[in-house]
């Protein structure tokens, strides 16, 4: 019997190691780079990737293009109406420009989102689905165009879920989804 105080007996440091364990560390090698080489076709294909276009933008000209945006938009008291299927809406410390956004179910709209100071998370949700929702990084800098449709009528909020500052919690706006035309 060894003992736990003294080294086993014979060259117990020099073992040739066991095939199956030689198999299988040659099987994890593999695997690995296999992975490895994945991470580049991963960037390229698959639904994971984020969809859309991003443009370079400076604060001051996102800041124009919503203005310019809101001076095309109706106003009613429910929100802003769009002119047309385009949608500006910036992150800001701490509040949503361009929110609350009166939209139609069913109909496609390229949404331009941008942040005005630092990183914001764009959360959406139905209001009785909380589990429901998407999160997307605005960053300041980029005009980030996502296609989005709201399937159903009804009111959706919008919350900041990347920490922005002291005001961060309140960061909440609405899209206001009524029933479409078609
Ligand atoms: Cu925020």
């Amino acid at each position: 019997m060894g003992s736990p105080l003294k080294p086993p007996d014979g060259n117990w440091w020099n073992q040739p190691i066991n095939r199956r364990e030689s198999i299988w560390l040659g099987l994890g090698a593999v695997w690995s780079m296999i992975l490895f080489g994945w991470m580049s076709i991963w960037t390229r294909e698959g639904d994971q990737n984020p969809i859309g276009r991003t443009y370079r933008v400076t604060e001051e000209e996102f800041r124009e293009k919503i203005e310019a945006y809101k001076e095309a938009a109706d106003e009613t008291d429910d929100g802003i109406v769009p002119p047309g299927d385009e949608v500006y809406i910036a992150g800001l410390r701490y509040g949503w420009d361009g929110l609350p956004v009166v939209l139609e179910a069913g109909r496609e709209y390229d949404l331009h989102l941008g942040a005005y100071d630092v990183q914001h998370g764009f959360s959406v949700r139905p209001e009785e689905t909380l589990s429901k929702q998407i999160n997307l990084q605005i960053l300041p800098g980029y005009e980030w165009v996502v296609p989005m449709t709201f399937d159903e009528p009804g009111t959706y909020q919008v919350i900041c879920n990347e920490f922005c500052g002291v005001g961060h919690r309140s960061m909440h706006g609405t899209f206001v989804v009524e029933e479409g035309d078609g």
